[in-house]
């Protein structure tokens, strides 16, 4: 948009005074940053509202996105880029005497997911509205964020995220859009003799109001403003008479209270498939009323509307879109059931079998009853057609409902007519081994989709340094068409742009070490290495193994202080579910080596731990443009894809990586010289699984190394450890070492002093570094919608 800085400068000015009746002198950095937005905001809302009045008149098709978690971050910068106005604003505020920066700081993050999924959901929605493509997410909004995490002697502690107490400035309540969502109760069928239709009747069921809040995704440069659809929860005015306690009506607050309650308990699990029917519902109610809008008789509905089913947790949408056709718009069963498989398209992220959801028979059919009476006979005619064509045994592994439990994959692949996995080997792995008997019967409904990173929030936003030498070296198109990037390839012999580039990455290391001084009280040199593994704590994603290399050197250094080898830095970031114990251990285990190692003169500074509390996509932001290594070292198979992979890379960090997920894909980008690859890979890991040969006691028993190693976490070596130290011991020894983490170990010891000779090295490393950047254009998630809207989805760009 065309914006002077003189009249920023009075609508800010402007809205300050309206909104708090005081002076830019006087307003604090929470008014200036609320001022602010709603300025923003109000740039935005004219576009917002002609392009969905443009698309409604144009009947252009939409992809609606069902997520249980979405990711933004702040999205005060990311919108003043996408305007095109970022400095015409920076400018302008500092004309006035004000500082950008501290206002950007006063947004809180918007933290409504837990990793990846989320990150990538919001990835995507930045990337369709930047390719000008008509998106619509779909989504809670969470009255907490994903907790706060502080550390306590060592021990995550988890703190409420109040991330609306302020307000959200970014939103905006359509309360005339507000839906019904039934849940519970009785329902029985009602036969009308005369047609010989059957309706259902409900029979006191739990009325809930939906809510939507709608948030702006602006694309870049283009006009084009999707929207983010967060459902909220109320109790309907007719309803207020049967709540009659606190404790009920918190219950129904709950619905919208946090992500992901608890899940370890019967009653969290059963919250969570509330939530899921929740939003699931109220997203279709309002789809399909705004297609009816249209014109065009519901059989078409899939020309205009898609719906991505984003992992299982919104796979209900095959059942209650199948509801709303039936029951409310009186379609049959063989049509209804027609267009929603062409409606629906489903994305798996994850092969762990814990994370592909199974809902109890009984607690499905007491929430969701005619929801669930409809899944079942979705399963029966699903076994009924297909037994005709497919062998028995088949049918009975694939079906929805077995053993007392609904398998919601299953009925996402079923109800659907595309199934993808998130970088070629997970969606391999999805055809092979973890959905082989689907691939059987419906061979055509799978492909894959590589995840992607939203290009300009991990470097116009977060890497201004890197983005100038971009901009001098190549030019500045990189900053709408990511794949001009690869032009930096040509200066990887170029001593000076290398230099630069190292430049650059060292102001971000400064920038880095000052956080960390100020977050931990830790002083690191930005002449270190710095090593990052920042990701959710998992067990297959191996932050385990990265420790135990870590107490390695703590050993050697030891024994041999003159060790020549480059300072290094371990950088963490994670968090652990709350009831997840054996991660909540590895995190305090690690605070633990780095209280030792960080205050140990002995080891001349040339090993340091940190643990940066409460990782965030804010944090991210400043960890990934600093990073010169990317750890990526799960156990080959298990990592779906990766993102924070491809952010590392992008921003010139080497990445020392196991074949797994999106890691094979930067391999065949950069080339083997410009990765460090390891480990087994999946087809090795299989082989042990087949041969059932792994013996993790074994490999300890007869190895001095991992022994000494291992016996670390409890013989003292590390102080205040004694029951996390056992637990990670036998979790390793005992129990056999599930994510064989003593397999990998040599091979990992081994890559990391390759990372130390390569980086010592300094024109061989800044050559990879650059390569690296140059090749993470081809990881935009721009690239990744577009096959999506290709390939899935059906729909076009046009406002
Ligand atoms: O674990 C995967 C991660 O590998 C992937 O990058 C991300 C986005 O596709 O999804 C994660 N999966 C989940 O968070 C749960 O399925």
């Amino acid at each position: 948009m065309k914006l002077t800085k003189k009249k920023f400068q009075t609508d800010f000015k402007n809205r300050l005074h309206e909104k708090f009746a005081i002076e830019t002198v006087d307003a604090n950095a929470q008014e200036l940053f609320e001022s602010l937005g709603s300025v923003i905001k109000n740039y935005i809302s004219e576009d917002w509202r002609d392009v969905r009045r443009y698309q409604m008149e144009n009947k252009n098709k939409t992809a609606y996105y069902f997520s249980i978690e979405f990711l933004p971050g702040k999205m005060l910068r990311s919108n003043l880029l996408n305007l095109g106005i970022l400095d015409v604003v920076r400018d302008g505020l500092s004309e006035l005497g004000l500082n950008f920066d501290m206002i950007a700081e006063a947004e809180k993050d918007m933290a409504l997911g837990n990793g990846g999924l989320g990150r990538l959901a919001s990835c995507f929605m930045d990337s369709l509205a930047s390719t000008g493509l008509p998106g619509f997410g779909n989504g809670i909004r969470y009255k907490y964020g994903l907790f706060k995490q502080q550390f306590i002697d060592g021990y995550q502690v988890e703190f409420p995220d109040a991330w609306l107490q302020s307000g959200n400035i970014w939103e905006v309540r359509k309360a005339h859009e507000a839906v019904e969502v039934k849940m519970e109760g009785n329902v029985w069928l009602k036969e009308d003799k005369a047609t010989g239709n059957f309706t259902p009747v409900y029979e006191n069921p739990r009325v809930l109001r939906a809510i939507p809040y709608d948030t702006a995704m602006v694309g870049y440069e283009n006009g084009q403003v999707n929207n983010l659809r967060l459902w909220d929860v109320e109790i309907p005015e007719s309803e207020e008479r049967k709540y009659y306690s606190i404790n009920e009506r918190r219950q129904v607050q709950d619905i919208t209270g946090v992500l992901y309650p608890d899940d370890s308990t019967y009653e969290g699990r059963q919250l969570r498939l509330v939530q899921e029917y929740f939003f699931t519902s109220a997203g279709l109610q309002t789809i399909v009323k705004h297609y009816l809008k249209l014109g065009i008789p519901l059989d078409e509905i899939h020309t205009k509307i898609a719906v991505h089913i984003n992992d299982t947790h919104p796979a209900l949408a095959v059942a209650e879109f199948m509801r709303l056709l039936i029951d409310e718009h009186k379609m049959d069963w063989d049509r209804a059931w027609n267009a929603t498989v062409k409606t629906m398209s489903y994305t798996n992220h994850t092969i762990l079998q814990e994370a592909l959801e199974k809902w109890p028979v009984d607690m499905v059919k007491f929430l969701i009853p005619r929801v669930y009476q409809i899944i079942e006979e979705i399963d029966r005619r699903y076994v009924e057609e297909m037994s005709k064509v497919a062998d028995p045994e088949i049918v009975g592994r694939t079906r929805i409902i077995q053993w007392g439990q609904v398998h919601m994959a299953h009925l996402a692949i079923i109800g659907s007519h595309s199934t993808n996995g998130v970088a070629k080997i997970h969606s391999d792995l999805l055809k092979d081994v973890v959905l082989h008997d689907f691939y059987v019967l419906f061979p055509e409904r799978f492909n894959n989709k590589t995840n992607g990173i939203a290009l300009r929030r991990w470097s116009q936003i977060s890497n201004e340094p890197m983005s100038k030498v971009l901009d001098e070296t190549i030019g500045k198109e990189w900053r709408a068409d990511a794949s001009k990037i690869k032009l930096l390839e040509s200066y990887a012999d170029d001593k000076k742009v290398k230099d630069k580039l190292a430049n650059a990455k060292h102001q971000n290391k400064e920038r880095l070490a000052a956080y960390i001084k100020e977050a931990t009280g830790v002083e690191v040199s930005p002449n270190a290495i710095f090593d990052v593994q920042v990701k959710r704590l998992h067990a297959y994603k191996r932050q385990l193994l990265n420790l135990l290399h870590i107490i390695k050197l703590y050993m050697d250094l030891k024994e041999n202080p003159d060790l020549d080898i480059t300072p290094r830095v371990f950088i963490f970031g994670a968090k652990a579910a709350p009831s997840y114990y054996f991660a909540k251990s590895v995190i305090k285990v690690i605070n633990e080596v780095g209280t030792l190692v960080n205050n140990d003169n002995a080891l001349k500074d040339k090993l340091k731990v940190v643990f940066l509390p409460n990782y965030n996509v804010s944090l991210a932001e400043i960890i990934v443009p600093a990073a010169d290594v990317s750890e990526q070292i799960s156990l080959a198979s298990k990592e779906a894809s990766g993102t924070s992979n491809m952010k590392f890379m992008l921003n010139g960090a080497v990445t020392i990586a196991t074949l797994d997920g999106a890691n094979i894909e930067i391999r065949d980008a950069v080339g083997n010289e410009n990765i460090v690859i390891f480990g087994m890979d999946k087809d090795d890991v299989y082989a042990h699984y087949y041969a059932h040969d792994y013996n993790a006691w074994g490999v300890y028993d007869a190895d001095p190394i991992i022994k000494r190693v291992v016996n670390a976490l409890v013989d003292g070596t590390i102080p205040n450890i004694v029951r996390e130290g056992q637990e990670i011991f036998d979790t390793l020894i005992k129990y056999n070492d599930e994510y064989f983490n003593l397999l990998d170990f040599h091979a990992y010891v081994a890559a990391q002093e390759k990372i130390d000779r390569l980086y010592k090295d300094q024109k061989t490393w800044r050559k990879m570094s650059l390569i690296n950047t140059a090749n993470g254009g081809q990881f935009s998630s721009d690239n990744t919608v577009k096959k999506y809207a290709e390939e899935i989805w059906h729909i076009v760009p046009g406002k």
